[in-house]
């Protein structure tokens, strides 16, 4: 049974769109199904949740997702059997639905060394109770923030007053809650007079110990790894990941000519003194924002906090914001190149863009139609792309798993069904 919300979402410049997950699996007498695992993975087998189905059946979680993403697969199974299926996202808001099993379930018992209901074939910590599976945002590469950062004023939409690369990975626990989140950050560009910090804010209802460490982009150590106990009010508050951008990079990477001087880089790891559910974290980016030292402003992204009257407190009254995420090592505009004006964008599909609403053009920002217009950030020599080795250890994990399951795979697959109850 599919009940799968749709609709368009509204557009606010944003590049990921959140998709609530609720399956309830149910077995060939409609009798529910616990310990089914689910996993879910994108179009290159990037994966974006995985979880076990609980006493009543039901597995609960947010697929975060760059909106360029057209299709998801979801593989339920238990006991040697899966079902498969494919998800076209095209105005998909939710995924809500019951998927029961055609076949009598058999009761063989799978191998779960550390008995977390995620078989060990599955399971990204055969060996750790607590953990299962790691989700990275994005599975390649980083994403880039961008800040214009003359809030509550309009900026020029250069969009290169604070950017910084970044990614994150999460470890999630068999219930899919998130027990350890993981941030890398470089400061990549800073084409303004004023001075910024970059802060986290994470509306947890616990305390958690985190890990940090900063240093030059050679590696060279600027602040040593340190673990500090931090409080549910805290994280709240909000926890600061770079302190005064004039001394956390070298050069502006503004200007033409300018010779690309890559930022500090910050590591943060933040385990949580107990796991923490989606709806209380919130979804990748998160709540990362820049303080403005000079005029002791935040600047957050849209979509999470709102004005008195009920706008959008982070639009403008042109409904432009003032932090926008975009997937990649960004080009970002030269300075004071309005990336909104067509004589001075390097992305002539940003306005497309815009006026569909985000659903035309979704990939705008890996198409320059102007290299005059926008700095030549290097897109593979990033240090942060080698931060992360275990990128895809998932997806080959699992191609290995279903190898290693040889013939009884094939005999599985030729049953494997994708019946909707
Ligand atoms: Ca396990
Ligand atoms: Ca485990
Ligand atoms: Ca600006």
């Amino acid at each position: 049974m599919v009940e799968d919300p749709k609709g368009e979402p509204s557009f606010n410049y944003n590049t990921t769109i959140n998709i609530p997950l609720n399956l309830t699996v149910l077995d060939k007498k409609s009798n529910v199904v616990s310990g089914a695992t689910v996993l879910v993975y994108d179009e290159n087998n990037n994966i974006l949740f995985q979880g076990v189905s609980d006493s009543s059946g039901k597995v609960t979680g947010t697929l975060t997702v760059p909106t360029s993403v057209g299709n998801i697969t979801i593989d339920i199974s238990i006991g040697g059997e899966s079902i498969s299926q494919y998800v076209s996202l095209d105005s998909v808001l939710g995924i809500n639905r019951t998927i029961r099993y055609e076949v009598n379930l058999p009761a063989t018992q799978i191998a779960d060394t550390d008995s977390d209901g995620v078989p060990d074939d599955t399971d990204i910590y055969p060996n750790d109770a607590t953990r299962s599976t790691e989700v990275t945002y994005p599975a390649e590469g980083v994403f880039t923030v961008a800040f214009e950062d003359s809030y509550p004023s309009a900026g020029d939409a250069d969009l290169n007053d604070y950017v910084i690369q970044f990614k994150n990975k999460e470890d999630l626990n068999s219930s899919g809650k998130i027990v350890r989140l993981k941030g890398t950050y470089q400061h990549v560009a800073k084409g303004a007079g004023y001075r910024h910090q970059l802060f986290i804010k994470l509306p947890v209802d616990v305390g958690a110990s985190i890990t940090y460490k900063l240093t030059q982009a050679d590696g060279k150590v600027e602040v040593a790894t340190n673990t500090v106990s931090v409080t549910a009010a805290n994280l709240k508050s909000g926890y600061q990941i770079f302190d005064d951008s004039n001394k956390t990079i070298r050069g502006q990477n503004v200007h033409p000519g300018d010779v690309f001087k890559p930022g500090f880089v910050a590591t943060v790891e933040i385990v949580f003194n107990a796991p923490v559910e989606r709806a209380k974290l919130g979804s990748f980016p998160y709540d990362l924002y820049a303080y403005v030292l000079n005029t002791k402003q935040e600047i957050h992204f849209p979509g999470l906090y709102k004005n008195n009257n009920g706008t959008d407190k982070y639009l403008d009254n042109t409904g432009f914001p003032w932090a926008i995420l975009v997937p990649g090592a960004w080009k970002y505009p030269y300075e004071k190149y309005d990336i909104r004006k067509d004589s001075e964008s390097g992305y002539s599909e940003f306005n497309l863009w815009v006026s569909s609403g985000g659903k035309e053009y979704k990939t705008w920002y890996y198409d320059v139609t102007n290299e005059s217009k926008v700095f030549p950030v290097p897109s593979d020599s990033s240090l942060l792309g080698y931060l992360f080795l275990s990128v895809k250890k998932f997806a080959i994990f699992y191609a290995m798993g279903l190898v290693i399951a040889g013939g009884i795979a094939v005999y599985f697959l030729r049953k494997k069904q994708s019946l909707v109850a």
